[in-house]
């Protein structure tokens, strides 16, 4: 695959989104191969704050704005946020042709620590093991992203295996999940010349 099928992959791996229920309305993009710039609002201030530490350190250009029935509370926009951008991730990244396919990442966050593997062949699974016992983050439900990371992960098919082992600081053991996440998903999502086609002996990605 030379440098300008690569380059002309590269320019495409972008995805529109725009989905509304009665529950919550999102609209937005997510281009793969961006320079880590966002502009999201949720409405819920910790959840923006972890998806721009996503965005940034996965080197992505997110735009997205949410609105949802907050006033229940703040489980159906943050699972519903996860369905758009897993899915955004899963249509930019098309056939899924030319790339590394894997990525891991041992994220420190001074006291807390984040193990992180991606694995972008198809197949939808999440593993999610927190060791940090805080429940909330101001009035935000820390369990729910649980429900976050099992959409994006359901609807972008892949498998992401999420483990903080230790960090007493809630703020830090989230950060360092998602930052790991995202430097995961930086790996998995190069495009490597030496791939041929899609990286799977099957010749095929699972629903590509
Ligand atoms: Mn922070």
């Amino acid at each position: 695959m030379g440098d300008s099928v690569c380059s002309d992959i590269m320019k495409k791996r972008r995805a529109e989104f725009d989905r509304q229920t009665t529950e919550t309305q999102i609209t937005g993009s997510l281009t793969i191969d961006g320079e880590g710039k966002y502009d999201i609002d949720t409405g819920i201030p910790f959840f923006n704050h972890m998806l721009e530490l996503l965005t940034k350190h996965a080197l992505f250009d997110v735009t997205l704005k949410a609105t949802g029935d907050l006033d229940v509370d703040y489980h159906h926009t943050v699972e519903d946020v996860g369905i758009v951008l897993g899915k955004a991730l899963s249509d930019a990244l098309g056939d899924r042709r030319g790339l590394a396919r894997y990525g891991y990442s041992l994220l420190p966050m001074d006291d807390a620590l984040a193990q992180v593997a991606v694995d972008l062949g198809g197949r939808p699974y999440l593993v999610y093991q927190i060791n940090n016992r805080k429940r909330k983050i101001r009035d935000f439900e820390l369990h729910i992203l649980e429900h976050f990371f099992r959409s994006f992960c359901d609807q972008a098919r892949m498998n992401l295996h999420i483990q903080q082992p230790y960090g007493e600081d809630v703020h830090h053991a989230y950060e360092a999940v998602f930052k790991g996440v995202a430097r995961a998903l930086y790996m998995a999502c190069a495009l490597d010349p030496r791939v041929k086609g899609v990286p799977s002996s099957k010749g095929r990605v699972e629903g590509a």
